[in-house]
């Protein structure tokens, strides 16, 4: 009896093991079906924390950081082969994906020298023929560049993408100054990241691996709010998808969709898995309380619309790297990449035992195709019964910054978004303001200046803009009306005024939500629409001046945040002047 029961039971286990063989052997082109990867059976991780500050005799002081890039294995799922990933950390064995989430003090400066520890064969297909960093030598390894996003830093520690660097500074980009990055921390208190922005290769060295989180806390301003705020309880979410093959590698198209004009390059990336802090569909143990996420998108082309299938609700506190002037209460928020949303979520409100964090947003956004049962999921909360206090609090104010007067804005600029294609009307690039990356600066604000800009969407997609070093504010969005003939003329002529933009620009109004009319550094730019932005090159909580010379060489970039679209080649430089 009892043998049989065994018996019985290897038997199980070995269907069931064979199963997972045999379903991942079977995949279409040697993929991994994500049917094939059970959801919230791994657990969420909360990725190892840096200070970017040093504590000597109670004063806090700055702190230099050694953080490099390595090449190691990762597991992304219970059932997956360990992948070949970049991963950043203290040491290869200690890296991980996403990287160390750094937390540094307002007011007190971090410095961090980058390190590329990494081979001199990329893991995934890139392609030549996009305006990319090459190093001269042959196997010359990777070029690499770390921007810190959302940071107001100095130009040349801001991993312009002409800055970069191979393995042990072998070779260096154009624009490459220095080792040994300069964080100010001065700015307002709020969730950044960090990420890859080599020229050409951002797509594909993000898509390996390479981001993380960086907080800059303020606790004199931020503990009298109340807001969840110990490790435990604030905690971030860096969320994105790939795709994998059955031996765990990642998988990306090394086919372009104009073969004959890019080998490679494809306009957007999209994975058929969901991962949060480099798990598949994690699920985490959450106590009946409230807690704080902030959460990064960090995908290369996937929106989400993220609500929870209990009714759960957010209490929204933050957008990108800035505190809303009062919470606001969502269903469902909606993130291009890149962008931040600090989100509350009080679990002791919830009437189950469990809740799943679900999106619904199509791919691309927002006219592509509709999610399935796997990209609608993107991670489970298993809520523990027993009730508890919960000292944190929601205030009914959170951090009011003064707002610049549209008055005040010095210049006006329009700034036009354009996608070319192939006979066969596929994507061959994309440029903002009809010009190359190349072509000479036209973007050129004072410090401390505030500035108008009408954003002219003339593709079908949605481009999340994002401007290095200034923070904007998006006013409104209104449709372009006869929107054929307003596109002919600047195909033609490329200049808003000329084309009668006051003419086209009468359609509907789209007024901006709530929880995104604060400072930002990322926003959607509507496909048919002008979206007009007021962008500020001072900092919004002071009015001093930059304590670095934002003036100086290399200067900034603006660009699409889609990385496909960023590498290839929708950025534009920025240069500051007195
Ligand atoms: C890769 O992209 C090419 C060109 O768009 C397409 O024809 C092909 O089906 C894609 N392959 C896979 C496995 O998705
Ligand atoms: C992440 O950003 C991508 C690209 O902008 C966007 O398509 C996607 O919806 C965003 N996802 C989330 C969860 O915000
Ligand atoms: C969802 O769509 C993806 C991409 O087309 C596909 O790989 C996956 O198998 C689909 N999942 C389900 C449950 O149908
Ligand atoms: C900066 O100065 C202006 C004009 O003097 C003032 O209105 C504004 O409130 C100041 N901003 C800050 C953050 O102190
Ligand atoms: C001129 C042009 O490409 N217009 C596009 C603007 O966005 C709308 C809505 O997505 C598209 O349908 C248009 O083709
Ligand atoms: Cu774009």
């Amino acid at each position: 009896m009892v043998g049989m029961e065994r018996f019985l039971i290897l038997e199980l286990i070995f269907c069931l093991v064979l199963v997972r063989l045999v379903g991942f052997a079977g995949a279409r082109d040697g993929l991994v079906s994500p049917t094939q990867l059970e959801m919230f059976v791994d657990e969420l991780q909360d990725m190892p924390r840096i200070k970017g500050f040093d504590t000597i005799n109670g004063f806090h002081v700055p702190n230099s950081l050694h953080i490099g890039m390595f090449h190691r294995k990762w597991k992304f799922h219970r059932d997956l082969p360990p992948t070949p990933v970049f991963a950043y950390g203290t040491s290869k064995e200690t890296a991980t994906v996403p990287g160390p989430t750094i937390e540094a003090l307002q007011g007190i400066e971090t410095y961090v020298k980058w390190k590329n520890y990494l081979p001199s064969k990329h893991i995934l297909p890139w392609d030549p023929t996009i305006p990319m960093a090459i190093p001269h030598t042959r196997n010359g390894g990777i070029p690499t560049v770390v921007h810190l996003h959302g940071g107001i830093d100095e130009p040349d520690s801001d991993g312009h993408s002409g800055a970069w660097f191979t393995a042990r500074f072998k070779e260096c980009g154009p624009t490459w100054s220095k080792k040994n990055y300069h964080y100010h921390n001065f700015q307002h208190p709020g969730t950044l990241w960090y990420h890859d922005h080599a020229m050409g290769l951002t797509r594909v060295n993000l898509l390996a691996g390479l981001v993380g989180a960086y907080i800059i806390r303020h606790p004199r301003l931020e503990l009298p709010l109340g807001l969840p705020y110990d490790e435990e309880f604030d905690r971030p979410l860096i969320v994105f998808d790939r795709s994998f093959r059955i031996d765990g590698s990642i998988f990306m198209n090394s086919t372009g969709n104009n073969p004959s004009i890019h080998p490679q390059w494809q306009p957007e990336y999209f994975g058929d898995a969901i991962i949060v802090n480099g798990k598949a569909w994690p699920y985490m143990i959450v106590r009946r309380r409230k807690y704080k996420f902030r959460i990064i998108n960090a995908s290369n082309a996937r929106f989400f619309k993220f609500y929870f299938d209990n009714g759960l609700g957010f209490i929204h506190v933050a957008s990108d790297s800035a505190y809303n002037e009062r919470p606001v209460m969502l269903n469902e928020i909606l993130l291009a990449p890149s962008e931040i949303a600090d989100v509350v979520v009080d679990f002791s409100k919830s009437n189950s035992d469990s809740a799943i964090l679900t999106n619904n947003a199509p791919y691309p956004y927002p006219s592509g195709d509709p999610v399935n049962e796997s990209n609608s999921k993107v991670m489970k909360f298993i809520i523990r019964a027993n009730h508890e206090m919960d000292k944190s609090k929601i205030p009914r104010k959170l951090i009011e910054y003064p707002s610049a007067k549209l008055s005040s804005a010095s210049v006006t600029r329009y700034i036009a978004m354009y996608e070319y294609t192939s006979d066969v009307d596929e994507p061959t690039h994309l440029y903002i303001n009809g010009k190359s990356y190349e072509a000479a600066v036209t973007e050129t604000p004072k410090v401390g200046s505030t500035e108008i800009w009408y954003v002219i969407n003339l593709t079908g997609d949605n481009h999340p803009l994002h401007i290095h070093l200034g923070l904007f504010k998006a006013l409104d969005q209104t449709e372009l009306v006869d929107i054929d003939k307003f596109k002919e003329c600047m195909m033609k002529i490329n200049d808003a005024i000329k084309c009668r933009i006051d003419k086209y620009a009468h359609g509907e109004k789209v007024e901006v939500s709530a929880h995104e009319k604060g400072w930002k550094n990322v926003y959607k730019m509507m496909p048919g629409y002008v979206t007009k932005i007021m962008v500020r090159f001072s900092y919004i909580h002071s009015n001093r001046s930059y304590p670095f010379d934002a003036t100086a060489e290399p200067g900034y970039v603006y660009h699409c945040h889609i990385l496909d679209h960023e590498d290839n080649v929708m950025m534009r430089p920025l240069k500051l002047t007195h």
